[in-house]
């Protein structure tokens, strides 16, 4: 359950990230690539390397879909319900991988809008995204 002040938090960062979500999405992958080189190997059919417009591409759907999510924060399981098919059934991304990017994002968020960046913000942004990260792999069994 999230908070009014969870809410305001959470649109109010995902209004800042909407104009950029190709730019932010790309340097959120490029940090996950960076900091953790396994999670490579689901994309090993795309060019991953800096710069990669494919990489840019993933970025930003990523974040449009947590976008969507933010607009339908009470009923996540209906919003990424096919999202969460295509993680569990095709994709089969292990669990284990959602907080290492969600904690990518949250940096990412951090660089570029440090005053916004509260830690209330923080907070709220890091319980959605996990919240977001719960739907996607809750089809898993
Ligand atoms: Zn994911 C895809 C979202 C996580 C891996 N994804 C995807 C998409 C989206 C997403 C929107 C697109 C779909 C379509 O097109 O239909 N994700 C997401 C989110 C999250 C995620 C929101 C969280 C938060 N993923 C993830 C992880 C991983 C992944 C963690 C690993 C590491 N994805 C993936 C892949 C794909 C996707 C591999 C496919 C790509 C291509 O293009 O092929």
């Amino acid at each position: 359950p999230f908070s009014a002040s969870d809410r305001h938090d959470i649109t109010h960062l995902w209004e800042k990230m909407a104009p950029n979500v190709e730019f932010l999405g790309e340097e959120a992958m490029e940090r996950l690539f960076k900091s953790h080189p396994k999670t490579k190997t689901y994309f090993s059919h795309l060019n991953v390397e800096h710069g990669s417009a494919a990489v840019r591409a993933q970025g930003a759907k990523v974040l449009n879909a947590i976008g969507h999510a933010s607009k339908n924060l009470d009923h996540l399981d209906e919003a990424l319900s096919n999202l969460s098919d295509k993680h569990a059934h095709d994709l089969r991304v292990d669990p284990g991988n959602f907080h290492l990017l969600c904690h990518n994002i949250l940096v990412v968020l951090a660089i570029h809008f440090p005053e916004d960046f509260t830690p209330r913000a923080h907070a709220a942004f890091d319980k959605f995204l996990a919240a977001v990260s719960e739907t996607l792999y809750s089809k898993y069994r």
